[in-house]
């Protein structure tokens, strides 16, 4: 394959500067400089001399001695010039070596049915492999009949939109919000980040080579959401600050009726001929029913609606809550107010990332605009280190003796390697220790990074309370033990209502059949989390069983279900089809699987509570798949699931 122009213009950059070259390569992780060398030269032994030295995705398990990484770098430049003088072009990979690379890149066996989804994920030369084209002459007049709404602006409605506005498919974009970005929008309390590696949680075809840190705080994150919808164009195709009550399947047209309210108050309806929600889960807050709360006289507010107004300077506050949110919310709070009372239901498992408050030097940034392949290594390192990596540490093995501890061999591993950094911080203050090391397996609750969590606890006006709340006075929350703690503001850090999902959007399919009727409070089902017989031309993004709870990047798989709508999509239109359903065998079957696979899994152990689960104890919101498993299940959607209705 030719090597596409861009690259070769990259590299001719890359070489212009010796000096600033040099002084990036110094800098750079040599991991992902040794892959770009390989890239380059196609020269397979510098593979197996680094091999005996990489211990896994991220950066710092890489132990290649000084002299070796001295002639890696020296060598890459020698390549870089050679390109850039025209003596030489980028190697041609094959699907072998390809194969070799990855494996090599992270320390571990990657199988070759990764290959795929590292040409797709990491962009390395330019093409983008989930497009999904017309495969016959389609008039754009035709389109018009093919008008999409999306529900949400977020990442996920966003990327579904830059991928029909690319095809030519006229839709439209109804958000709540004054604006763009969901949830990164609406959270904003103090240490509001993401603890994906970003330059791995951003889309695979929108690469930021600008990110200031590894994991980049929601400012920026929410700038990057801006730059991609103005650079996209999609703001004109936006109605800001309306919100979806209901949609309704009009079966004589086989179109949909969106009712739809915007802040004033004005009603409407809207006709689409698809409906796609891409809403998220984690955005409408689960308050606590704890008695009095509405009796608290102080500033009392969830972390996603954080009140900016409130100078917590000098304040005694209490955090209700100890999950994500909590995890940030608290260490950047804990140096500013008088008192922090943290009330903690159930500890969580922290882990602790060298980087995670590392920030990207400028250097590492000019590797990764300059140097090829070099942003796609670590892409896809990240990519490994952070999800499909340790899936097996999630699956519980029957024989296992110790099931109330952990689940398997490599999950007790775990445990210990947490337990022992939790002991390093801490083990001066056995009262904490008994707090805070929990009782169920790891990943059993979403396991968060230690944002310096077991510091601040150590703190002299920081409190963790464990006794259960009782309820809540005027001024003071009061425990069943009857300690009273005052305090002069309430957060609440206690997560989302996630399994109750698509919130308060009613929805009605075929005969007036009412999707939460069938899914009630909290059961959802789907097919792939997609698509549900009885509600034609309807996808959901972020739909049932479609969360990442062994690591991974949401924008991951949201981006495998925007291909699959859009090939959905394309079968409508091609076909001149006015309806396309998913079949009630595949949805029966797919579901069966996924309960299966779900019941082996740590999720379904019963000593931890979590947001996963329903109220009868289904896993409803988590995916079992590994990364690579799902998006081989979403690469094509196959017209045999699925009824077509012709058109006349
Ligand atoms: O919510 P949570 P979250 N009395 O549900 C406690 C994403 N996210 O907002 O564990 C007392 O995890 C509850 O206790 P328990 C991420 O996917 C990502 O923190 O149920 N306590 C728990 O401690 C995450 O998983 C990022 O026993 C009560 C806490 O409140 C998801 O959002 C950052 C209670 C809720 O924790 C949700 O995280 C933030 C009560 N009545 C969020 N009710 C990053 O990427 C609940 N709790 C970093």
């Amino acid at each position: 394959m030719e090597t596409p122009t861009r690259t070769i213009e990259q590299i001719r950059l890359a070489c212009a500067n010796d000096a600033e070259l040099r002084n990036a390569l110094q800098a750079a992780d040599i991991v992902p400089l040794l892959m770009s060398l390989v890239h380059l030269t196609g020269q397979a032994r510098w593979l197996d001399e680094a091999a005996p030295h990489i211990k896994g995705g991220w950066s710092f398990l890489a132990t290649i001695p000084d002299e070796m990484q001295r002639r890696i770098r020296e060598q890459l430049v020698l390549a870089l010039k050679d390109v850039a003088s025209g003596r030489s072009t980028p190697a041609t990979i094959s699907d072998e070596l390809l194969t070799r690379m990855m494996h090599t890149s992270v320390g571990q066996t990657v199988p070759a049915e990764y290959n795929a989804l590292f040409r797709e994920e990491t962009s390395f030369d330019h093409r983008d492999y989930k497009a999904v084209p017309w495969r016959k002459p389609v008039a754009p007049e035709r389109l018009a009949d093919f008008h999409t709404i999306i529900i949400g602006a977020g990442f996920s409605g966003l990327g579904m939109a830059i991928k029909l506005e690319e095809s030519g498919i006229p839709y439209t974009i109804i958000e709540k919000n004054p604006n763009v970005g969901g949830t990164w929008l609406e959270n904003r309390y103090p240490g509001c980040g993401v603890d994906t590696p970003c330059h791995f949680y951003s889309y695979s075809f929108a690469p930021n080579p600008e990110w200031s840190s590894f994991f980049a705080k929601r400012d920026e994150i929410l700038r990057y959401i801006f730059d991609c919808a103005e650079r996209y164009q999609l703001r004109k195709s936006i109605r800001f600050g309306e919100e979806v009550l209901s949609a309704a399947y009009d079966e004589k047209n086989s179109t949909w009726q969106v009712h739809t309210r915007t802040a004033d108050g004005t009603e409407q309806d809207l006709t689409a001929r698809v409906l796609i929600t891409a809403v998220g889960a984690l955005n409408r807050p689960a308050i606590p029913n704890i008695p009095g709360l509405e009796q608290f006289s102080g500033p009392a507010f969830h972390t996603a609606c954080w009140d900016s107004n409130v100078d917590l300077t000098g304040k005694r506050v209490a955090m209700i809550g100890t999950g994500a949110s909590g995890m940030q919310t608290g260490p950047s709070i804990s140096g500013s107010v008088d008192r922090l009372t943290i009330f903690q239901r159930s500890p969580h498992w922290a882990i602790r990332h060298p980087l995670y408050h590392a920030s990207v030097s400028e250097e590492v940034k000019w590797a990764i605009r300059h140097i090829p392949f070099y942003v796609s290594w670590f892409r896809f390192q990240l990519f490994w280190a952070a999800s499909d990596g340790f899936h097996r540490t999630l699956q519980i093995d029957p024989t296992w003796s110790m099931p109330h501890l952990s689940i398997n061999a490599d999950n007790h591993r775990m445990r210990e390697e947490l337990v022992d950094y939790i002991k390093s911080k801490i083990g001066d203050r056995p009262d904490l220790l008994a707090k805070v090391i929990p009782n169920y397996p790891p990943f059993g609750k979403r396991m968060l990074r230690d944002n310096h969590w077991y510091d601040m606890l150590k703190r002299p006006n920081v409190e963790l309370v464990t006794d259960k709340i009782d309820r809540i006075e005027a001024n003071a929350v009061v425990t069943r033990e009857g300690a009273r703690h005052e305090v002069d503001v309430i957060v609440l850090a206690t997560g989302f209502q996630a399994s109750r999902m698509l919130g308060p959007i009613e929805v009605y399919g075929r005969h007036g059949k009412r999707l939460r009727d069938s899914w009630g409070d909290d059961d959802p089902r789907a097919y792939l989390g997609i698509t549900i017989p009885d509600y034609p031309n309807f996808f959901m993004i972020y739909g049932p069983n479609t969360n990442l709870a062994h690591g991974g990047s949401a924008i991951f798989h949201s981006e495998c279900q925007i291909r699959y709508v859009m090939e959905g999509i394309r079968e409508l239109v091609e076909a001149g089809a006015k309806s396309i359903e998913c079949r009630p065998g595949p949805f029966e079957t797919y579901n069966a699987k996924v309960d299966r696979a779900l019941s082996g899994m740590v999720w379904s152990h019963p000593a931890m509570t979590n947001w996963y689960k329903n109220k009868r104890g289904r896993v409803v919101m988590n995916s079992p798949w590994r990364l690579v498993d799902y998006r081989n299940l979403t690469e094509h959607l196959d017209p045999s699931d699925y009824a077509f209705e012709r058109a006349g």
